[in-house]
């Protein structure tokens, strides 16, 4: 969609293409604020990935857990220029009750054998799968990629159980760039709900029966925020 325009060379130019192209206003001042302030940490460098070590785990209830590690992703403004303008990003309009509605989100699925959009997405995966293969009896096969253009854009409270996760222990590795935005987790049939706030380049790894046990959402906020785009590395058969 960004290839009939001029390629954009920095943030700022990128998330004008977002504006001339998605029509999306909301938040944009907000975004080149989050996007200057990760060029004055880090000028320009080259999206790479942390070591994975000394990761945190949160249990939640019923076998459920969390990792998240804060800033595994740096030069993360490179990445997400580069996905916003080369990921062919799809508008969904998907059936709700008698209706069909829009999607409030832009999606991309690459599978196991497509080529992913960056070389640190490639990275990323093997990085996960060597930290978590043991554990999960199997790699990080295939990547979702979703972009909120706003906070109008959300995902709807749900687990990942199209497929192996309604009947087996999984995992979903979440990397989130660009604004920030709240992922909310709740226990199914009720309970407290958690709130972490994603921030760019941060990981966040569900794991155990998350995706059987409880559910997860991106709320729409009124707040202007810029957008986002989520990374999910999941394995074969889970969706
Ligand atoms: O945006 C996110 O980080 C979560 C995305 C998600 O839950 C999904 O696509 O199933």
């Amino acid at each position: 969609m960004f290839h009939t325009h001029s390629r954009p060379r920095h943030a700022t130019e990128v998330y004008e293409h977002l504006f001339d192209i998605f029509g999306y206003d909301g938040g944009m001042s907000i975004a080149l604020q989050g996007s200057l302030l990760d060029i004055v940490g880090a000028a320009g460098d080259a999206p790479a990935l942390r070591p994975l070590r000394g990761v945190e785990r949160t249990s939640l209830s019923k076998g459920a857990w969390i990792d998240v590690v804060p800033g595994w992703l740096t030069g993360a403004d490179l990445l997400f220029e580069h996905l916003a303008e080369h990921v062919p990003w799809r508008a969904e309009r998907r059936p709700m009750y008698d209706r069909v509605v829009d999607v409030p989100r832009l999606l991309c699925f690459y599978d196991e054998d497509d080529e992913l959009p960056h070389p640190v997405l490639a990275e990323a995966r093997s990085a996960l799968s060597s930290r978590y293969g043991a554990e999960l009896g199997e790699p990080f096969r295939t990547s979702g990629l979703c972009f909120y253009r706003d906070g109008r854009d959300s995902v709807a409270w749900h687990g990942d159980r199209i497929g192996r996760g309604n009947s087996e222990d999984t995992m979903v590795a979440i990397i989130s760039i660009g604004a920030p935005r709240d992922l909310l987790l709740r226990p199914c049939g009720g309970g407290t709900t958690q709130r972490h706030r994603l921030g760019h380049g941060d990981l966040l790894v569900m794991g155990g029966s998350c995706q059987r046990t409880w559910e997860h959402a991106v709320p729409k906020t009124a707040k202007p925020v810029g957008p986002r785009i989520s990374i999910q590395f999941r394995p074969r058969g889970v969706r």
